[in-house]
């Protein structure tokens, strides 16, 4: 895989064998963060190197951008910048290095997430958001996205009692229904990298459908 990173620099070559780039996206509650700690143990088994991460966040200046995010008052736009302001430090500290020295990233959340909240759900338009997503990543896309796909009343029931509701939290159904048919709109246009994952199913279920995924990403790219 050849990648030109967000500076128009190759990434990697033959040579230099890159690792892998996989996202987590859906709805609150869908089980990403449960099935990222299972997926990383389930690769160091097979022998890779793997890096955790999320968004917005993953870096120290990421970390703050998220409390900003997911507790102050803003317009869409500055959302939407804020977005990528933490996604290009994450990119340029934590993400390319970790690919380029031939890990796998697992990240929780990325672009996808831009494009069903911030596009879907808030209303800007998706043309901007692709400006944004070629400014930042270059041609650099995630290998695969895993999509948590969950009726969105049942996620709710799952994260109920979790206490304060941040900013997003506090959205209504119209919201979070909008931010789903987003990502089943993007899982269309993007059907190479979706992967559809009914997160309805059991967390060992819903594993093994990821492990199954990942068994062939590995029979495809090798090590
Ligand atoms: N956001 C944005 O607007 N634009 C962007 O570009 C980006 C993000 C990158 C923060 O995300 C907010 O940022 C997010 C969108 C916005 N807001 N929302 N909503 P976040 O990732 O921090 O928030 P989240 O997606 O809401 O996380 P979450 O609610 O924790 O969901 P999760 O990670 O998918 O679920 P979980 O923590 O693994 O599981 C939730 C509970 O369900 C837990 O008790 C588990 O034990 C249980 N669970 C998990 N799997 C199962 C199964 N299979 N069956 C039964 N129970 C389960």
């Amino acid at each position: 895989m050849n990648v030109i990173d967000n500076k128009g620099e190759m990434m990697a070559d033959v040579d230099h064998p890159m690792g892998m780039f996989i996202t987590f996206e859906g709805t609150e509650g869908a089980g990403k963060t449960t099935q990222i700690n299972r997926v990383k143990t389930f690769l160091e088994a097979e022998g890779f190197e793997v890096v955790t991460t999320r968004e917005p966040g993953g870096t120290a200046l990421g970390e703050k951008i998220r409390g900003l995010l997911l507790q102050d008052d803003m317009t869409q736009m500055t959302e939407l910048l804020l977005m990528f302001a933490a996604r290009a430090e994450h990119l340029d500290k934590v993400i390319i290095p970790a690919i380029s020295a031939g890990k796998w990233v697992l990240c929780d959340r990325f672009t996808e997430s831009s494009y069903a909240y911030q596009g879907y759900a808030r209303g800007i338009s998706l043309e901007k958001i692709a400006v944004l997503e070629n400014l930042i990543q270059g041609s650099l896309r995630p290998d695969c996205t895993f999509w948590f796909d969950i009726p969105i009343i049942e996620g709710m029931k799952r994260v109920q009692n979790r206490g304060e509701k941040d900013r997003f939290e506090v959205e209504n159904l119209a919201f979070f229904e909008a931010v789903s048919e987003g990502f089943r709109s993007l899982s269309k246009e993007r059907f190479l990298q979706f992967y559809k994952i009914d997160a309805l199913l059991s967390v060992d279920e819903v594993s093994d459908s990821i492990y199954q995924r990942l068994r062939e990403l590995i029979a495809q790219y090798g090590r």
